[in-house]
């Protein structure tokens, strides 16, 4: 079964990509930058990541972030990611990445966008992986600097597949950003949200009628609600759930008791994705594999799920096709 989730082509539409900052480039670049870290080894790092819940990652998601300054260090970041998923057999990656997490510290877009853009090439060229960029919105500042930040990008607006709401949900409600997603419509930019995470099923309804997203980030805590069950069914709306991601922040005790399996018993459009895979205990081919372990689903169903993945990836009909 190793062998089979591994060769199974794999893209994945949920990631962070400052959350595949594994603790030894995290250190490296903590040296090459004149950083200075709260941890004096990389164990000590992966031995802080006992989280609780979403909030107590965040801290740490921010804090790791903190080592990335130059355009050479998005690269050698998004580099890292790719080598790794394309040796478990990922194919295509969608990233998500935070712009005023970086714009807090005083990281510039543009450094940001070209460390990301040059490794998106290399990735193509070198390892035939492709790439997606969503820029995601930060629902725990407010709607303005957001939407600032939208218009600042318009000299990367064509390079956007999507725009993308993250960080932390609860009090945070989609119709927070009306204005920002209304305004990426209008550009013509397609939207995802994270919606029922740790957040309720009111919420994942907000992003569908208010934000108008055409996929779901998480959306595990939909089955609160069986009318939006039925709508996420009748509508197909892909769910990018991320398994290790919600044991890790204990939105579920144990996979045993993870939703998957209603979900797909209920018929709604699944994919399975990393979130992020440096803090959360592995990358695609671990969730898969912990998947494996916990539901003992057959390899159709595995299938099923990859596919579900590249039938919703934002790449053209050509590279659809050689993914399939
Ligand atoms: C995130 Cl797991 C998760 N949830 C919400 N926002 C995030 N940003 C990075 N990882
Ligand atoms: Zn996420």
């Amino acid at each position: 079964m190793r062998d089979f989730l591994t060769r199974l082509p794999k893209a994945e539409l949920h990631l962070h990509i400052e959350g595949s900052l594994e603790p030894e480039l995290m250190f490296a670049l903590a040296e090459r930058n004149g950083v200075a870290l709260p941890y004096a080894s990389v164990e000590e790092v992966r031995a802080a990541y006992d989280f609780s819940d979403l909030q107590s990652f965040l801290d740490l998601y921010y804090q790791g972030m903190s080592v990335l300054h130059t355009a050479e260090d998005f690269h050698d970041l998004a580099m890292d990611y790719f080598r790794r998923a394309h040796a478990e057999g990922v194919v295509h990656v969608e990233m998500h990445f935070d712009p005023q997490a970086h714009l807090a510290r005083g990281v510039e877009l543009p450094v940001v966008m070209e460390g990301l853009s040059l490794a998106r090439r290399e990735a193509a060229r070198e390892l035939g992986l492709s790439t997606a960029l969503i820029m995601a919105f930060l629902r725990d500042r407010d709607a303005e600097e957001a939407l600032k930040v939208l218009e600042e990008a318009a000299p990367y607006w064509e390079m956007l597949d999507a725009v993308g709401l993250d960080s932390a949900e609860q009090g945070n409600p989609p119709e927070k950003f009306v204005e920002v997603f209304e305004r990426a419509r209008r550009l013509g930019i397609p939207r995802v949200a994270h919606a029922g995470e740790e957040g309720p099923p009111a919420y994942i309804r907000g992003a569908l009628d208010l934000l108008g997203v055409c996929r779901i980030d998480h959306g595990v805590r939909c089955l609160g609600d069986p009318a939006l069950v039925a709508r996420l069914r009748d509508e197909q709306t892909v769910l990018t759930v991320c398994p290790l991601s919600n044991v890790r922040l204990r939105v579920v005790d144990r996979l045993e008791d993870h939703p998957l399996p209603r979900l797909l018993a209920e018929g709604l459009n699944v994919t399975l994705n990393s979130d992020d895979p440096a803090y959360f205990g592995g990358g695609m081919l671990e969730n898969f594999l912990a998947c494996q372990r916990a539901f003992d689903w057959d390899e159709a169903t595995f299938r099923r799920l990859a596919g579900n993945a590249i039938e919703a990836a934002f790449v053209d009909e050509a590279r659809r096709d050689e993914l399939r």
